[in-house]
């Protein structure tokens, strides 16, 4: 079988640069969004997300007519959904925030309205185990004329699969190509067939497996990072304690040859790693008690960052008793969720700044050299100078490369990233 034609549900952070991948290769590509702008953008050969290097093999894509957005299905030889699978935060703080697979079953009916009889339906969304398997019952239910890998098994007239993306935000295109690809079809000739798929840009090694441990594998790969992220958090609030310098540490402790620790900060942001590990915990949530823990520490630094602050404005006015409060300025340098990068979803940067904004009565002013303006009135936007000059407290967030320059003389510096520890 060939595949003249994929048509990609999503076009954001994955979805978009997949389809130019796959048009790079000179396959006619349909990208289907409900987002009227981002189609739109998208046909006029531009991109309304930042990665680098795709903004030009898009216009090659659409100037070559072989990439055009749409928002509604067409037929294609090869579906694959890549739309988001955010979670429902619980009422309940004690219960994990539960997966929503809305988009999946809105982009399955969506599909299931153009199928036909040999076609390929790949499922890229990261996913709690089960959802490649309950996509397949969605396209099911819509489409009692053909038949599904849940009760035909190979014979079936539609293959259906599980490939989990796993690129690097920032380093996508590359990734893309490089990093392997992990394979799960709900039967092996599904798996053949995604493998086919995939091979038109992969360079990376193609494995299989099957769609339930893909899932897994996913979530895992996150999980693991952000317990290892955790672990490291959770070392800088007890070495804060004992008055022990944890970035000294981590490099005594890791050069054992079998010692790795990850690096703190001021909590995890973006919208993978702070996310997939509840979709395992809300799956298994007595069994998956490190991993729930993990989460509850990483998502509790933010506040420790916080309290330090108060603890140094506290200092600062012992130390200057004729300022006021109100007149202590405090600067935060780093506002994205992770250094070099201009993504400020799910930030606890961000978040920090905000929340010392609104309780301080003094200036508060943020650098984010990845960033020209802000729409937020609670905290004013800087050069990195004008920080320096004006602020009493600072206050390191991210380590961008351009703050690693920077030599502070100031007795109140908060340093969540270790760059200007002595
Ligand atoms: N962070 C730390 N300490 C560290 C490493 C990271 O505090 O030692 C923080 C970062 O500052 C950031 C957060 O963790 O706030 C996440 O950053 P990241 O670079 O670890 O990961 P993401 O979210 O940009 O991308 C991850 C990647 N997953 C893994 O490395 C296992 C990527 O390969 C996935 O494709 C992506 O999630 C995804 O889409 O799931």
């Amino acid at each position: 079988m060939s595949f003249n034609t994929i048509s990609i549900f999503g076009l954001g952070y994955i979805g978009l640069p997949t389809a130019a991948m796959f048009a790079s290769k000179g396959i006619k590509v349909i990208g289907v969004d409900v987002n009227q702008k981002t189609v739109d953008t998208i046909n006029a050969g531009k991109i309304h997300i930042v990665e680098p290097e795709l903004d030009v093999i898009i216009k090659k894509a659409v100037d070559g007519s072989f990439l055009r957005a749409t928002t509604s299905p067409e037929e294609a030889d090869a579906f694959l959904i890549a739309v988001p699978t955010p979670f429902l935060s619980n009422e309940n703080q004690d219960l994990a925030p539960k997966p929503d697979l809305s988009y999946i079953k809105s982009a399955a009916k969506s599909v299931a309205q153009v199928l036909k009889k040999g076609d390929l339906v790949i499922l890229e969304s990261t996913s709690p185990v089960g959802a490649t398997e309950q996509m397949s019952e969605w396209l099911a239910e819509e489409r009692s004329d053909l038949t599904f890998p849940q009760t035909h098994g190979e014979a079936s007239d539609i293959r259906v699969a599980y490939c989990p993306e796993r690129v690097l935000p920032g380093h996508v295109i590359k990734e893309l190509v490089k990093n392997d690809r992990i394979i799960g079809g709900m039967t092996n000739y599904c798996s053949t067939l995604a493998i086919k798929l995939y091979e038109t840009f992969v360079e990376g090694e193609c494995i299989v497996t099957s769609a339930r441990t893909a899932e897994m594998a996913k979530l895992t790969e996150n999980s693991s990072r952000d317990v290892g992220i955790a672990f490291a958090n959770e070392l800088s609030i007890i070495c804060d304690k004992l008055e022990v310098d944890v970035w000294e540490l981590i490099n005594l402790a890791n050069r054992h040859p079998r010692v790795n620790i990850l690096q703190p900060g001021p909590g995890v942001g973006g919208h993978c790693i702070a996310v997939d590990p509840w979709f395992i915990v809300s799956k298994t949530p007595e069994e998956a008690m490190l991993i729930k823990t993990a989460r509850r520490v990483n998502d509790s630094k933010p506040r420790w960052v916080q309290d330090k602050v108060k603890i140094e404005i506290a200092n600062f006015l012992k130390k200057y008793p004729n300022k006021k409060l109100n007149e202590v300025v405090i600067a935060c340098y780093g506002l994205a969720f992770k250094p070099d990068i201009d993504d400020l979803r799910e930030s606890p940067a961000l978040n920090i700044t905000k929340d010392i904004a609104s309780m301080h009565t003094g200036q508060v002013l943020a650098v984010e050299p990845n960033i020209e303006s802000l729409n937020l009135e609670s905290f004013k936007l800087v050069s990195i100078n004008e920080a320096i000059s004006k602020a009493d407290i600072h206050l390191m967030l991210v380590d961008h490369k351009e703050f690693k320059e920077i030599s502070l003389s100031s007795d109140f510096i908060i340093d969540t990233k270790g760059i200007w520890h002595k």
